[in-house]
């Protein structure tokens, strides 16, 4: 699940994943478990994600790769907020190679920059996120998006598994746009 942040990869990962029995794995959801729960590596993490910034790729490519091998029962996984640099697209293309799995489809939620703020900013009010909080944060972290992630986009459309969905709408038309694309190749 691809996109800018706030566009909804968080919300619609988690009925995607229950609707056909995915593993969601959201690198931004372990970083932030990691700083509540207080240890070295979320203390490491916290200034760089309350500046919108990205942590270092060998973070969470590690993280990634230990819930892969640890994970049973699932018809597969769902990455949200990951791959997010060509760098960590690049070693879940080995990672799964190693491990006879592939990438079936690469899902991008378009949504425009006004929208986001307006849904990070909501969000503020709730989720107690450092990041979300502060405009300029957010600023940053579109700015990010568009010159270290958006990127990745080109590694989905050479492997031809990659589809451009509207990511504006109720959530609910949002999801049943994506469980078509996910329906072309179950
Ligand atoms: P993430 O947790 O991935 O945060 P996000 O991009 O803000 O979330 P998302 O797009 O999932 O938004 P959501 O569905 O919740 O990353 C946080 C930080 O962690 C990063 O900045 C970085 O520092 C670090 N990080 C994470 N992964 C990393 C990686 N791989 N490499 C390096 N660093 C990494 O939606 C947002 C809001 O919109 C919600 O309030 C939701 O209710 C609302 N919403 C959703 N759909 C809507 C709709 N259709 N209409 C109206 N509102 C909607």
């Amino acid at each position: 699940m691809f996109g800018p942040p706030g566009s909804g990869k968080g919300t619609q990962s988690v009925t995607l994943a229950e609707k056909y029995n995915l593993l969601h794995l959201s690198t931004g959801d372990m970083l932030r478990a990691e700083l509540a729960a207080g240890t070295e590596l979320g203390r490491k993490m916290s200034a760089i994600m309350a500046a919108g910034e990205l942590v270092p790729d060998d973070v969470v490519i590690a993280m990634i790769a230990q819930k892969i091998d640890s994970t049973t029962g699932k018809a597969g996984f769902i990455f949200d907020g990951f791959p997010r640099t060509v760098e960590q697209a690049d070693a879940l293309q080995v990672m799964l190679k190693e491990r006879g799995m592939k990438i079936d489809l690469m899902l991008v939620l378009e949504v425009n920059d006004a929208e986001l703020t307006d849904r990070m900013k909501k969000r503020a009010l709730v989720s107690g996120r450092a990041d979300d909080a502060d405009e300029a944060v957010i600023k940053n972290r579109i700015a990010v998006y568009q010159a270290k992630t958006e990127p990745v986009i080109e590694f989905g459309r050479r492997a031809g598994v990659s589809r451009m969905v509207d990511g504006v709408g109720s959530i609910d038309e949002i999801f049943s746009r994506l469980c078509s694309q996910v329906e072309t190749i179950i």
